[in-house]
């Protein structure tokens, strides 16, 4: 079998994605996701100009050699635009394999390790009663696990607060929304938050935050202190890991576990974090994590550290990363979680799927390759709209991580 053509979509059916289609001389096709959210049109020129050229002719059973190709084959290595393109590569790739072989991709990760995939929502509120509200209604729709975002008393916007509930969508048309923070504010609050929500759900539901990288080590210590009479499954993001080494801080002043690594690329980005076992779960998924190839190479890592999986699974992540990540959460031994924030019906009729949702679950379906497809005349309805993530600033105007 060879590659005998790739081609690049992008749409917007309430948000944008980029779409990779790899076809074969044998009339089989793969498809892969390519959404770098806020920069969407770099990685499509990427894939275009420079990728697509390299790989047509391969065989496309030789997924690990293409993937060294391409990473490897560009010199400069790494990088959020190169490791995107690699991935929707990697993810068309297995698609095909599983499709040929007529098989689900996870009978060729080998094979299912658990029945289904305990993933976590996204409940979140304006201010307490409204969030507290909202994890009572992630709890009714059968969610085991849910993640709590709260407005904090005296900051007008924060991370997390969303308008449309089920659908949250930071990116926004037009220029970046711009946010104040406040991390005295949002330290003195959220164990509060967490203290109201396990006095009216008890324990049996895990409770998951993300701080989205906007503490300093110390503070995050403070955070994990504070919150450890709640039990969290995890507190996300809570500082950047450049260093990685900054997790130790954290590591050393509390028993919260810590997760970290939606916006990694690479198996070095978590080469400390996990060998030192300064962090319990890695966020890293099939897209930014340059696919199926090196995620594999990261799970197997983590697994001899006591690290384990949970796979970042936000909007901006396509339905193509969400299958093709429950096939990889369903056959590795060190799954943890996985994220699901809903797409709304628009995306889901342009990406048909065979994955599905029940009692807490997921199930990635039977369907030969990762069992998503994609609907090209109906994606032409939908054009490409520039939409910027939003910035943040501290109280005195101070440019800070969003
Ligand atoms: O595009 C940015 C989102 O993916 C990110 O803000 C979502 O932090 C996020 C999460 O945990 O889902
Ligand atoms: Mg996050």
């Amino acid at each position: 079998m060879k590659i005998k053509d790739a081609k690049v979509y992008v749409t917007c059916p309430d948000r944008n994605f980029v779409t990779l289609k790899v076809f074969t001389d044998e009339g089989v096709y793969g498809i892969g996701d390519a959404t770098l959210n806020g920069r969407e049109l770099s990685v499509v020129t990427y894939l275009e100009e420079y990728v697509i050229p390299l790989i047509i002719g391969k065989d496309p059973f030789q997924s690990e050699d293409i993937w060294q190709y391409l990473y490897r084959g560009e010199y400069w290595r790494g990088g959020a635009v190169t490791m995107t393109a690699i991935a929707a590569v990697d993810m068309a790739l297995w698609d095909i394999k599983g499709k040929a072989l007529n098989v689900p991709l996870y009978n060729l990760l080998g094979g299912k390790s658990r029945f289904g995939v305990m993933v976590y929502g996204h409940a979140n509120g304006k201010d307490m009663e409204e969030a507290i509200d909202e994890v009572g209604k992630y709890v009714d729709m059968g969610y085991l696990a849910v993640r709590a975002q709260c407005g904090i008393p005296g900051l007008p916007s924060t991370y997390g607060v969303a308008k449309e509930k089920l659908f949250y969508e930071p990116a926004q048309k037009g220029l970046p929304q711009e946010n104040i923070w406040s991390s005295e504010k949002y330290l003195n609050f959220i164990p509060i938050l967490f203290q109201k929500l396990r006095d009216t759900y008890g324990e049996d539901v895990h409770l998951l935050h993300d701080v989205h990288h906007r503490l300093t080590p110390t503070e995050a210590a403070r955070l994990g202190k504070n919150l450890e009479p709640y039990h969290l499954f995890w507190i996300e993001d809570v500082v950047t890991a450049e260093p990685q080494e900054g997790f130790r801080i954290i590591r050393e002043h509390t028993t919260t576990p810590l997760a970290v690594g939606e916006v990694f690329h690479d198996i070095w980005d978590t080469q400390v974090l996990i060998t030192q076992q300064l962090i319990d779960y890695l966020r890293m998924t099939v897209l930014r994590g340059g696919g199926l190839t090196q995620m594999r190479k990261v799970a197997a890592l983590a697994e001899l550290f006591h690290v384990r999986t949970g796979c970042h699974g936000a909007t901006d992540l396509s339905p193509v990363t969400m299958a093709s990540a429950l096939h990889f959460d369903i056959s590795i031994n060190n799954f943890g979680i996985q994220e699901f924030m809903r797409h709304t019906e628009k995306t889901y009729e342009v990406f048909p799927h065979s994955y599905s949702f029940k009692d807490g679950y997921m199930y990635p379906g039977d369907a030969p390759g990762h069992g998503v497809d994609f609907n090209e005349d109906l994606a032409k309805k939908y054009p490409y709209e520039r939409a910027y993530l939003p910035i943040n600033r501290k109280l005195d105007g101070t440019m800070w991580n969003w």
